[in-house]
């Protein structure tokens, strides 16, 4: 089912579900070069695990297009030690906010799912087709399953209700309103915050795993303006990966680091944490067709984010 192109976000009332977390303020940035009425309801005033308040917010507010970027969301760690936490809130306000899109006649709605979502071994670089074709890493089982409930559950909608569902599939984000949490967070605020406590504590860097597992980082304004991109530009059932094209292995990641934050004190891997997948690399031909690439490199991504750490966080 194909909807007319382009879909023209401007006079529209905007939801982004979400617009707390790193992507959501994100696309709150981006989209106000729109010329769209954003609305943004912080976390604490909508549960949107809670189904009668998100209809009632529906109800009320009426947006024509929704951006679901809201998520439980967490690092390696995070992912293993609250599975339970992962796969319900995940799965529930996925399905609050889809369904409720169907009950209200939302235009358009683009959903998030993540590149965990690829069977473990995936050929790579992974092309949207491997989704389901094998077993899923097991750190992230519980969110990946949550995530690909609501990439089938919009499909379904698509195919049954003719609702305008389009789903988008992003590499590991990063940037300016990260988590940096050392123990909570992803790989890169993970490292940040962990290497300026060395810096003033001193003591040995301790890197999770071997090191060698490969990412996708993708700057979070890129993510927002290629959402933005494939709402404006993209009307189909099939996923889109959203990614910058290249991988860095957190050997590497470490390195870039240590060189922007002038860190140069000793590190240790702990084998005792999990690496996760080995690889995770998105092929990106879908999108670069459609005509959108990234604009950040990953140098340029991380000083950025270091500024803002030192700017939000460390201050
Ligand atoms: O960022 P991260 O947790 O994402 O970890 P995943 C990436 C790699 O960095 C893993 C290593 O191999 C980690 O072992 N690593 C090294 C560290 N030091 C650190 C550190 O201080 N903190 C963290 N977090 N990792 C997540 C999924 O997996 O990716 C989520 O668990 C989500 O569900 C997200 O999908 C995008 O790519 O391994």
């Amino acid at each position: 089912m194909t909807y007319d192109l382009p879909y023209s976000l401007v006079g529209k009332r905007v939801w982004v579900a979400g617009s707390a977390g790193m992507l959501g303020s994100s696309l709150c940035r981006r989209l106000k070069e729109e010329d769209c009425e954003i609305f943004d309801i912080p976390r604490k005033s909508l549960d949107l695990c809670r189904q009668l308040d998100v209809e009632d917010w529906m109800a009320e507010k009426r947006p024509h297009a929704i951006f679901f970027a809201a998520g439980t969301v967490g690092g390696i760690q995070a992912n293993q030690d609250r599975p339970g936490e992962f796969i319900y809130d995940n799965a529930m306000m996925a399905i609050n906010v889809i369904n409720s899109a169907r009950l209200f006649s939302v235009e358009k709605l683009l959903i998030l799912g993540s590149s965990c979502i690829y069977p473990r071994l995936a050929k790579q670089p992974m092309v949207e087709k491997e989704l389901l074709t094998g077993s899923l890493e097991p750190t992230n089982e519980s969110y990946a399953i949550a995530k690909i409930a609501a990439l089938k559950l919009g499909q379904a909608f698509r195919r049954q209700y003719g609702c305008d569902i389009i789903s988008a599939i992003p590499a590991n984000l990063y940037g300016p309103g990260d988590k940096f949490h050392p123990d909570d967070g992803h790989v890169i605020p993970g490292l940040i915050s962990r290497i300026e406590e060395k810096k003033l504590r001193g003591g040995t860097l301790v890197i999770w795993g071997t090191g060698k597992p490969q990412r996708d980082f993708l700057f979070v304004d890129d993510a927002a303006d290629a959402l933005v991109f494939l709402m404006k530009k993209y009307s189909d059932e099939a996923e889109i990966n959203i990614g910058s094209g290249n991988v860095c292995s957190i050997a590497e990641l470490v390195e870039i680091l240590s060189e922007i934050m002038d860190f140069s004190g000793p590190t240790r891997f702990d084998l005792e944490k999990p690496d996760g997948m080995p690889l995770k690399q998105l092929d990106i031909s879908r999108l670069t067709q459609l005509g959108w690439s990234s604009k950040k490199s990953l140098l340029d991504g991380l000083k950025a984010t270091y500024r803002w750490y030192c700017k939000e966080v460390r201050n």
